[in-house]
This record gives C-alpha cells, sequence and structure tokens, in this order.
C-alpha cells in the first residue's frame, strides 16, 4: 500500500506528490523543515519540533500559512491516514512557486508538504560496533552568514561535509567552525565524555540546538550525571573516554574511531549506552497519541 503526502491541504499517494518547479525551495533552497520520530504510535517531541520550524521560518520572514495548532493536527493526521505506530515525519515549508529571479516578493503562497515515512540514517552494525568519523575541510556555515539554528532547506555546507565522510569511508563528518571548535555532524550533535563529565558545544558556536540533544542533556541530569555546554576543539575529541552523536533519526550513535584515534576501548562506552537506554525508555513512554489510545492501530506495525 502507498503511502500518502500531505501536500497544500491535500493528501496525495507518495508516488505523484509534487511541487512546481519554480518554487522557490526547489530553485533556491528557500525554506525550511523539521525531521519528527514516531515511536509505538505516539509523535515524539512534536511541540518542540513545531516550534523550532516556525521559529525557523520566522527567522527567514517565512509566514506559514497556518497556525501551529494546526500544522501539529496535520502532522497528526497525515501519520493516521498511513497507519504507521513507527514512522519519521518531515514536515516542509518553502516559499512556494515564483519566479526565476531570488526576489521572494514574486511567491505566492508557501507550500506546505508534511511527508511520512521511514529512514534509517546509520547501519545497525553502527550501533554495535559504533560510527567512524572523520573531520571535514569544509566549516560550519558561520552565523552570521546563514546561521546553523535556522533549520533550512539549504543543506549543501553538510552534504559536502558527508561526501568528504563518504570519499574517506567513514560513517559521519565531524564539522568546526571558522575558529576551529567543533560544533557538530552533518545532520546531529555531538557529545564528548571525559570522566565524570559529559560535554556538548553551545549553540552559540554555530550548531543546530537538537531537540534530541537537549533531551539528553535532561536524561543525563536526571541520572546524575555532570553534562554541560562547553566550548572544546579536536583535541579534547582524540582524548575522550567515549564520543557520541545525538539526532531524531540516529537516537544516540556511539562514536568509536575520529581520523584515525580510536576512542576510548574502542568499543561504546558505559555513559553513551546509559543513555541510550534512558532515551529509548522515554522515546516509548512519551510524546502525543497520534490514535485513540487501542492496543493495536489500523493498518498494522510500521
Ligand atoms: N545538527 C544538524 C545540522 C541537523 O540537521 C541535528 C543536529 C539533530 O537535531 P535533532 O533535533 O534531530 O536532535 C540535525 C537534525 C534525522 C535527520 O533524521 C536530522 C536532520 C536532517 C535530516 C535527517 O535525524 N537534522
Amino acid at each position: 500500500m502507498s503511502l500518502w503526502t500531505y501536500v497544500n491541504g491535500r493528501f496525495i499517494p507518495k508516488e505523484e506528490a509534487s511541487v512546481s518547479v519554480y518554487d522557490h525551495g526547489f530553485l533556491y533552497g528557500d525554506g525550511v523543515f523539521e525531521g519528527i520520530r514516531v515511536y509505538g504510535g505516539r509523535v515524539f517531541k512534536l511541540d518542540e519540533h513545531v516550534q523550532r520550524l516556525y521559529e525557523s521560518a520566522k527567522s527567514i520572514l517565512l509566514d506559514i500559512p497556518l497556525p501551529p495548532e494546526e500544522m501539529k493536527r496535520v502532522i497528526l493526521e497525515t501519520v493516521r491516514r498511513n497507519g504507521l505506530r513507527d514512522a519519521y515525519v518531515r514536515p516542509i515549508v518553502t516559499r512556494g512557486p515564483g519566479d526565476l529571479g531570488i526576489d521572494p516578493r514574486k511567491c505566492g503562497t508557501p507550500t506546505v508538504v508534511v511527508i511520512v515515512d521511514r529512514i534509517q540514517l546509520y547501519p545497525e552494525r553502527a550501533y554495535r560496533e559504533g560510527l567512524r568519523m572523520v573531520t571535514a575541510t569544509h566549516r560550519k556555515n558561520a552565523s552570521d552568514s546563514l546561521n546553523p539554528r535556522i533549520k533550512s532547506l539549504n543543506y549543501l555546507n553538510q552534504i559536502l561535509a558527508r561526501l568528504e565522510a563518504n570519499l574517506a569511508g567513514a560513517d559521519e563528518a565531524l564539522m568546526l567552525n571558522h575558529e576551529g571548535y567543533v560544533c557538530e555532524c552533518t545532520a546531529d550533535n555531538v557529545f564528548v565524555v571525559h570522566g565524570e563529565e559529559v560535554w556538548t558545544p553551545p549553540a552559540h558556536l554555530g550548531i543546530l540546538r537538537g531537540i534530541t540533544r537537549d533531551t539528553v542533556l535532561e536524561i543525563a541530569q536526571a541520572l546524575g550525571i555532570a553534562a554541560v555546554e562547553r566550548t572544546f576543539t579536536l583535541h579534547d575529541v582524540y582524548t575522550a573516554d567515549e564520543v557520541f552523536l545525538t539526532g531524531t533519526g540516529a537516537e544516540i550513535g556511539p562514536v568509536v574511531w575520529v581520523d584515525g584515534r580510536t576512542i576510548g576501548s574502542g568499543k561504546p562506552g558505559p555513559v553513551t549506552l546509559r543513555l541510550l537506554e534512558a532515551y529509548r525508555d522515554r522515546t516509548a513512554r512519551e510524546g502525543t497519541p497520534v490514535y485513540e489510545e487501542t492496543p493495536t492501530a489500523p493498518g498494522g506495525a510500521g
């Protein structure tokens, strides 16, 4: 059975869902998006993702033509139509169709799309054995050029870094800012463990403030693990006891190798695994219900 995609108020089979080639999202990457997970029939961190979507849009002066509460209803309805209990949701809002010039005043109505599908960011092996990562030569976009806090459709910066990882045969790329401080990976935030402490770069360095990152900081606090936002360099990555990355798709991914250096024991570490277990526990229990609270959902398992 085909999946249904929401496009500007209508539900369309995935294969037929499309937007105009004059859409400025397509022509110029002029738009914003989110990546959300559904676990066991509940949308995890729906409010946080919708809030970030509207903040990204506000920052680029893009008026989303429906209020946030309506967007939440559309997201829930799109998941429901697909009958999935475990899924990945991708809301996208673009400047809409315009002419071939870049002037956004030529764009009439923003395009609103919600895709529901599945995603696997890293192979299963990566979670058992850990990820291998290289530092990209491409630095993060500077905050005063294209602020990485905006989750925009302009992902070339991250894609160029990801290509470097692919060329090196690695699973991920680590990105630094222009001062050489560690920022994040191509679609994930990064954490290092040093002794009793867990560090992650502060948002003002020029990163996307990940919702998984915030959840992990919260979980660490609840578990009595000292987790702090801190500026650090590659040296602190190479000498860490553990390194892991966080993201909606990846959840918590252990990193065991960076630029030829083995991290800690070379295996996923105890702090990473403790946090991952607690994270999975939350995703299994929390979230906004998609369906009436019945034991089985229409359409079967996701
Ligand atoms: N940094 C960047 C640059 C990102 O694009 C994250 C960090 C993690 O944020 P969240 O809120 O997901 O914890 C992202 C997330 C996915 C996926 O499925 C994520 C992103 C883009 C494409 C897919 O995890 N961005």
